[in-house]
């Protein structure tokens, strides 16, 4: 597996975190590369007692010896940042010549986050208050402020200013609310600039010649292909593109150069923010996987909404990403439950559906189909071994193998890094 990426294939928060840190050791990647999102993301890794949530830098990072790349894709918060790299460093995590951000990268700027905040009260995408959405605007509009730029304190000061005369316009003119300083902005993001530079690269040269030389390389997605600005349910999306071609584009890498696609599922389904969810679960069985499986923002917070696996959605994740393997994380979630309902078809009206659709107004109003299959009740929690793992778990499994046509390589019993299984 020279280069992989890994894609999350529903809603986010199937688990890449941990899949990434397991291969990042187990398949001996040299690089983790992040191509897209920003501080958005919460990808958790649990190292015996020890909780880590990372949010910018690659899932790579607690293995010594990797180099973890903030590709061009990704929209940077230079404050979340240092934050991020000081709470690792306090936990003995060893962050110097391992991280590099690229120059091309767009920056986050306190008036992202403010815009952000009036938007939201009409839009109510249920956004993560980030500043996603206005960075990836500007960098669109060609407005953006770049990594690179901290280096030059005359092109962000201008551009700061620039910015400033319409951001302040809209603050007080549309939203009526305080103007903000731009001498303070740019104050305050060249004090980030003398504590990052050390760290921004020319990334897509060093991914290349890394590649190029028989290193290995990991690409990291962040949220999940329903999410993905172009093939997610528009507009209850992040404004980036979170398919595995995002890898290509959010690091500078062909796609001649992909190996293995390979997407995280996680058992069930969870979804956190507005928007359509057909299979979502409003009762106690739903409460109780989002105890079980702890299912609260890991950014935010917020708790995120479960219902049973939907495999219309996953057919579509497979095809716009080509996986050639999955990974079915959060199986223990589903241990004890007798009866397991999985989503094969969305009626609407007198039409039965076998495909996504692209009409938001359908999605919304779609029935699921269910077909029933029988759960189990002992524990998979932690089994490490595939023929282990209860009989109906392995049906399961097969059910989902069978109907997307792609294989299982890897099912994750556990949060702990040994608590997986590889299947080939
Ligand atoms: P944004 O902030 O512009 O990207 O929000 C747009 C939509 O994208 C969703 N989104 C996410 N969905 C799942 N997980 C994400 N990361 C965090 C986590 C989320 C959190 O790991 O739990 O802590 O709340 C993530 N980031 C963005 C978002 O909910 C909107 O639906
Ligand atoms: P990501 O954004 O895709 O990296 O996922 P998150 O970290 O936001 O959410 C996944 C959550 O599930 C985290 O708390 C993980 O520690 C946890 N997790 C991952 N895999 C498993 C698993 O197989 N079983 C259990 N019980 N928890 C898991
Ligand atoms: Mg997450």
């Amino acid at each position: 597996m020279p280069t992989a990426v890994i894609v999350g294939a529903q809603w986010g928060d199937e688990g890449k975190g941990k899949i990434v840190d397991f291969l990042t050791e187990e398949f001996n990647f040299d690089y983790v590369v992040r191509f897209q999102g920003g501080c958005n993301a919460g990808h958790t890794v649990v190292v015996g007692d020890e909780k880590y949530i990372l949010h910018q830098i690659p899932s790579g990072i607690l293995h010594k010896n990797k180099k973890c790349i903030i590709g061009n894709g990704v929209v940077v918060n230079p404050e979340s940042l240092l934050k991020e790299i000081e709470t690792l460093i306090n936990k003995g995590v060893e962050i110097n010549d391992n991280l590099f951000i690229a120059k091309h990268c767009h920056i986050i700027m306190a008036y992202h986050i403010a815009i952000e905040e009036q938007l939201e009260k009409s839009k109510k995408i249920g956004t993560t208050k980030k500043g996603i959405g206005p960075c990836y605007t500007d960098k669109i509009a060609r407005n953006g402020v770049r990594m690179v730029d901290l280096l030059y304190p005359a092109v962000l000061k201008s551009k700061i200013h620039a910015n400033l005369e319409i951001i302040n316009f809209l603050l007080e003119n549309l939203y009526h609310t305080e103007p903000l300083n731009g001498e303070e902005i740019f104050n305050q993001y060249m004090i980030y600039a003398d504590k990052l530079k050390k760290y921004i690269a020319d990334t897509d040269i060093l991914i290349n010649e890394a590649i190029d030389s028989g290193k290995n390389v990991l690409f990291e997605g962040a949220q999940g292909t329903l999410l993905d600005i172009d093939h997610g349910t528009y507009p209850y999306v992040t404004s980036s593109n979170t398919v595995a071609g995002g890898a290509c584009t959010g690091a500078g890498v062909s796609p001649k150069k992909i190996d293995s696609i390979i997407g995280i599922v996680k058992a069930y389904t969870t979804r956190v923010g507005g928007g359509p969810f057909p299979t979502e679960m409003k009762d106690e069985l739903g409460e109780s996987i989002r105890q079980k499986g702890g299912e609260y923002g890991a950014t935010t917070g917020r708790p995120r909404r479960c219902g049973w696996l939907d495999l219309v959605g996953l057919k579509h994740s497979v095809r716009v990403n080509g996986f050639t393997g999955i990974a079915i994380t959060k199986l223990d979630i589903l241990d004890g439950i007798e009866k397991l309902k999985v989503c094969v078809g969305y009626r609407y009206g007198n039409t039965v559906l076998e495909e996504f659709p692209k009409e938001i107004e359908i999605l919304e109003n779609c029935i699921p189909i269910y077909e029933e299959l029988p759960g189990w009740k002992d524990s998979t929690k932690g089994i490490k071994n595939y023929e282990e793992l209860p009989g109906n778990a392995k049906k399961y499994l097969e059910f989902i193998e069978k109907s997307l046509k792609v294989k299982i390589q890897i099912i994750s019993t556990g949060q702990k890094r040994d608590e997986i299984i590889i299947k080939e």
